[in-house]
């Protein structure tokens, strides 16, 4: 076994908690949505039954609404927004046996369950869909009733923590102005350390590599909010300035449709006409998202239609969509190749660092992330670009073979950053290396 694949099993193995699987033991020690669906990707390679059974473990935390919930929790972890935080119980609509958080995260569910039947035996992977497959169906239906509320395909989300790149500059710049009293109280209470002491991720990881305390205070309180709604979606979209039309969400959304119908012609099922229609919506919709100055997608503040145009790895995320134009797939390929965009040395990173935006060792604001190249290179070969998806391919592998399974690396210099041992980056870098 190669060097590399013998250190992702390690880091997959060390972070199983039997069903399911930690983010990271320090830093995130609970389930989170996209992360189990990435985990479940690679594991596949290793152990396809225990790949199934993280996809599975997912929906316990299912909502009678179809919400797939962001966070299913496990008891006293020490993370700051844990069961207390979130008080899913507020809602008649959430789980009994188990707290979950209120709100949803990247759609990569019927993604990682489709990729997951693949490597299992077809009577396993027949009875395994047919399993799943009515859940998904409630998670995507739950999407387009509570979470498209004008009917025009593109979804709405409510908090920045549903689109999985927590402080990316859109949302930052969405919420610039957002100031409850008690975040300006605490401010001028100079409770600032007090935070601090709550959270986990600054005591294992330099502050300035994180999202910062008071980003993370807003997006509490925009949960927070949410939860006064008990987590009722349309009356929050209804009442919230803060609501986003996102293109990377969307983006995910229409590969994952995808997914979904090819399952459900697998087992012979038919996916109710309704929804396939809001499907192909959300295809064409995405068009409203391309700004033709810049030649890019964009996220859109939901009520005010203003473009959010701050520059993000999110609008590439059309190329893994697949369902954009050749010419449109191009003008991307451009701007991911072009050495003051996203060309970097060490590709690709989260924000182009031609953007005033661009912070080099940031969280989401800068450097490159293993999930999101993962769907880069997927997009690229969606396209026929085999040879750029082989060289993202090739440096992520590099990346994380020369300096470790961290959360992210600076796309300057490959400098490991974040927590180390990170499930998605070991599990996706299995994928990768399987998969050329
Ligand atoms: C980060 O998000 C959580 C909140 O959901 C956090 O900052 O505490 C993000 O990187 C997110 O995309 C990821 O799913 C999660 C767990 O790895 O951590």
């Amino acid at each position: 076994m190669d060097k590399l694949t013998q250190k992702a099993e390690a880091v997959l193995k060390a972070n199983d908690r039997g069903s399911y699987t930690v983010p990271s033991p320090k830093l995130y020690p609970h389930q989170w949505l996209w992360d189990s669906c990435f985990i479940a990707i690679g594991l596949r390679h290793i152990d396809p039954r225990r790949a199934a059974t993280e996809i599975e473990s997912l929906f316990r935390g299912q909502w009678q609404s179809g919400m797939l919930p962001h966070i299913t929790l496990r008891e006293d972890s020490g993370y700051w927004a844990g069961a207390g935080f979130w008080q899913s119980s507020v809602s008649p609509a959430a789980p009994k046996d188990v707290a979950t958080s209120g709100i949803t995260q990247p759609p990569v569910v019927a993604i990682a369950a489709e990729k997951v039947a693949q490597k299992l035996p077809e009577a396993e992977a027949h009875v395994f869909l047919k399993q799943i497959y009515p859940k998904l169906l409630a998670y995507h239906n739950w999407l387009y009733r509570d979470r498209d509320p004008d009917n025009r395909g593109l979804i709405v989300l409510v908090n920045a923590w549903e689109c999985g790149f927590d402080n990316t500059p859109p949302w930052m710049h969405t919420i610039r102005f957002l100031s409850p009293l008690w975040i300006s109280t605490f401010i001028k209470m100079r409770l600032n350390g007090v935070f601090t002491k709550r959270r986990r991720d600054t005591k294992t990881v330099p502050a300035e590599q994180r999202i910062s305390n008071i980003e993370a205070l807003k997006l509490a309180h925009l949960a927070y909010m949410h939860r006064k709604n008990d987590y009722d979606s349309r009356k929050t979209i209804s009442t919230s300035r803060y609501c986003v039309e996102d293109i990377g969400f969307s983006s995910i959304l229409i590969a994952a449709n995808k997914s979904l119908l090819r399952i459900a012609n697998h087992i012979s099922e038919d996916i109710p006409s309704d929804l396939s229609y809001r499907f192909t919506q959300t295809e064409k919709a995405l068009e409203e998202l391309w700004d033709e100055e810049t030649q890019m997608y964009y996220s859109r503040n939901f009520h005010t239609k203003r473009v959010l145009k701050q520059p993000t790895i999110s609008g590439l995320l059309p190329l893994f969509s697949g369902a954009i134009s050749k010419e449109r797939a191009d003008k991307l390929v451009r701007t991911l190749s072009d050495a003051r965009q996203f060309g970097t040395d060490f590709p690709v990173p989260t924000v182009p660092t031609s953007s005033r935006y661009f912070k080099e060792i940031c969280y989401w604001q800068g450097p490159s992330w293993i999930n999101s190249n993962w769907m880069v290179v997927h997009g690229l070969e969606n396209y026929g670009y085999k040879e750029k998806a082989a060289d993202i391919r090739q440096k992520s592998l590099e990346l994380v073979g020369k300096n470790g399974c961290n959360e992210y690396f600076s796309a300057l210099n490959g400098k490991p950053l974040g927590a180390s041992n990170f499930s998605w980056t070991a599990a996706l870098a299995l994928d990768l290396l399987k998969t050329t």
